[in-house]
């Protein structure tokens, strides 16, 4: 399909259409199509802008990355099909990041097909294509993972995430770090650091702040981080946005 740049929905169209290809691929999963349906809708309510509140947890999980013993980002269909550059561009910011391929509708050639992408975007060690642990008390293909990566890190980068794999990561003393549109969800309400921010504009915050940032000689812990006022500011935007187009219907 031909898309036409001064459609007043552009962008929102190619990111759609290069889902919709990613599906072709086999990259995407259907499910994975609703799920953007759901943030775009968020994204709506929130102006379509990284708001000051997610900038502020931007720059903290930049913090954290750089901070941790063993950081790692998980990488599922969606995230593999809309963000593989700007996944690349965090590995090269982050020293010591590792990148994992972690599905919950997972087959081999799925994740075969999403290492692939991240390779070909600059990715040089993507982990997870062969899992070689478990994550316990998980009954989704979530749990399996890489003994490299998710099984030994402290901190967990999730981007578009299902709640139960957040609460077993923390059941494992890990941090968690979500990025995802709903400040609602129950990733966002579980995360240590929920950033509630459009995806690739969250991955090309963090991976700036990350490289503007130093790595700490000591590691006295991680920089403390309000995730419930987080997301109390990102209700309250969508609060008054929906109030005033109200009052501005009521006129
Ligand atoms: O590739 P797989 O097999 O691992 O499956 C991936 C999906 C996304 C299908 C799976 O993880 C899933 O079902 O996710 P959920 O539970 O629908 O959650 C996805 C969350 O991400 C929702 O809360 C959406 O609001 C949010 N979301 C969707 N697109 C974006 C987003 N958040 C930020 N940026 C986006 N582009």
């Amino acid at each position: 399909m031909r898309l036409s740049p001064r459609h007043p929905r552009y962008r929102s169209l190619l990111v759609r259409e290069r889902l919709a290809e990613a599906l072709r691929a086999g990259v995407v999963v259907p499910e994975g199509l609703i799920a953007h349906g759901r943030g775009e809708t968020f994204d709506y309510l929130l102006g379509e802008r990284s708001l000051p509140s997610a900038r502020r947890a931007e720059r903290v999980a930049a913090r954290w990355l750089l901070e941790a013993q063993h950081p790692v980002v998980s990488v599922n269909g969606n995230v593999g099909a809309l963000a593989a550059r700007e996944i690349a561009r965090l590995a090269r910011a982050v020293p010591g990041l590792s990148v994992e391929v972690n599905l919950f509708h997972r087959t081999g050639r799925r994740a075969e097909l999403i290492g692939e992408r991240l390779r070909r975007a600059g990715v040089r060690n993507v982990l997870g294509v062969r899992p070689t642990a478990r994550i316990p008390g998980l009954p989704s293909d979530r749990a399996r993972v890489d003994r490299r990566g998710i099984y030994v890190a402290d901190v967990c980068l999730v981007p578009l995430e299902d709640g139960d794999r957040t609460e077993a990561l923390r059941a494992l003393g890990k941090r968690v770090i979500s990025i995802d549109l709903n400040p609602l969800s129950r990733t966002s309400r579980m995360a240590d650091l929920p950033i509630v921010d459009e995806l690739t504009r969250a991955l090309t915050h963090i991976a700036n702040d990350a490289a503007r940032g130093r790595r700490p000689r000591r590691r006295p812990g991680l920089t403390p981080f309000d995730a419930g006022g987080a997301l109390r500011e990102a209700l309250q935007e969508i609060d008054r946005r929906l109030l005033r187009a109200g009052r501005a219907r009521g006129r």
